[in-house]
């Protein structure tokens, strides 16, 4: 199928520039952590890229995302640098938290991206607020809030969706279906046969979407967003993939089943957009080994500046922890 009309080159690019430098970070904050040069924990989206590149890729500038703990694509696809991200996780002062958090809690707001805390759940109803105080400003946002399959457990996953159906905010409930919510597997995490089923119950569309089809997903969201902008509402978009690692790197994944690792493994977010890339005819292998090149580059530069970077000082540990005034 010629899938090109669909998707711009630029952004067909910029997609999978998106989800390589991801991936390359994280494989850096994998090996960091295993030397013991990370003091928390290090937990990676490796294998569900393409759902915070699609997202982001097909949302607009003045768009909100409130992103959850495996969505390095939605801060790189929001234009947060490498340099940022090692800031942050290398506990720097010049990072997002200053060096108070060295973890995946943070946000720029300057880029419509939520700082993500601990609570599953939690930034649900906050962007579903920000989406409305922006709308009232009369500006044309939409919202992107992300979760886990366990996540959709918590009373905020709940309350945040009805809200936002009762009062027709455009928010896009992204659930992350990665299958397992630790090592609970979702056959005990609800009765329903699919969490889609779910919108029914809202009084919302509801849509299934291959979570590791970057291109696809990027065709979908943008029909959704584009009509949540016409006629503001919410929908429930739920992303079928699998975590490919464990829920941390203290965990080994021992209950993954091996097999189904392996079947996702053939379906590897980044080769998929490469193969469609190619197919498209948007650029050649050695444009694409070039592509590869630069954001290797980025990511050793990064991780160089950041560790010259000076860690916060004990004595301000009390600063800027709580707002000003
Ligand atoms: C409200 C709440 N309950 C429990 C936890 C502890 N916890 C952190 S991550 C996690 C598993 C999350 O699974 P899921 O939502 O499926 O996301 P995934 O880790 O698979 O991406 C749990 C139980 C938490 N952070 N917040």
């Amino acid at each position: 199928m010629n899938r090109k009309a669909d998707i711009s080159k630029d952004a067909a690019l910029a997609m999978l520039r998106c989800m390589l430098l991801a991936r390359r970070i994280e494989e850096r904050m994998v090996r960091l952590y295993h030397q013991g040069q990370i003091f928390g924990g290090v937990y990676t989206g490796i294998g569900q890229e393409a759902i915070g590149t699609a997202t982001t890729s097909a949302a607009g500038p003045d768009d909100l995302f409130a992103p959850c703990i495996r969505d390095m694509t939605v801060h790189v696809g929001r234009g947060t640098t490498a340099l940022t991200i090692f800031r942050q996780f290398l506990g720097r002062v010049t990072g997002p938290t200053r060096g108070r958090d060295g973890n995946v809690h943070y946000g720029e707001i300057e880029r419509g991206v939520f700082s993500m805390i601990s609570h599953l759940g939690a930034m649900l109803p906050v962007v579903t607020g920000g989406v409305m105080a922006r709308r009232r400003l009369g500006r044309d946002t939409i919202g992107f809030a992300y979760i886990g399959d366990g996540g959709t457990s918590t009373g905020d996953f709940h309350e945040a969706i009805n809200f936002a159906a009762v009062l027709d905010v455009p928010v896009i409930f992204v659930v992350e279906n990665n299958q397992f919510a630790y090592s609970t597997p979702t056959s005990y995490q609800f009765r329903c046969k699919n969490l889609v089923e779910r919108a029914a119950g809202y009084g919302i569309e509801g849509f299934t979407a291959d979570g590791n089809d970057a291109w696809a997903l990027r065709e979908l969201v943008s029909k959704l967003a584009a009509k949540m902008r016409q006629q503001p509402r919410p929908v429930l978009l739920v992303c079928e993939t699998l975590r490919m690692r464990g829920h941390g790197e203290h965990d080994d994944a021992s209950y993954i089943p091996r097999e189904l690792l392996a079947a996702w493994a053939k379906r590897d977010p980044i080769a998929l957009l490469r193969e469609r890339i190619t197919q498209a005819q948007f650029a050649t292998a050695t444009e694409l080994a070039a592509l590869e090149q630069a954001v290797q580059t980025e990511v050793d530069e990064s991780y160089q500046q950041a560790l010259n970077d000076p860690l916060p000082d004990a004595a301000t540990l009390t600063e800027g922890v709580y707002a000003d005034g």
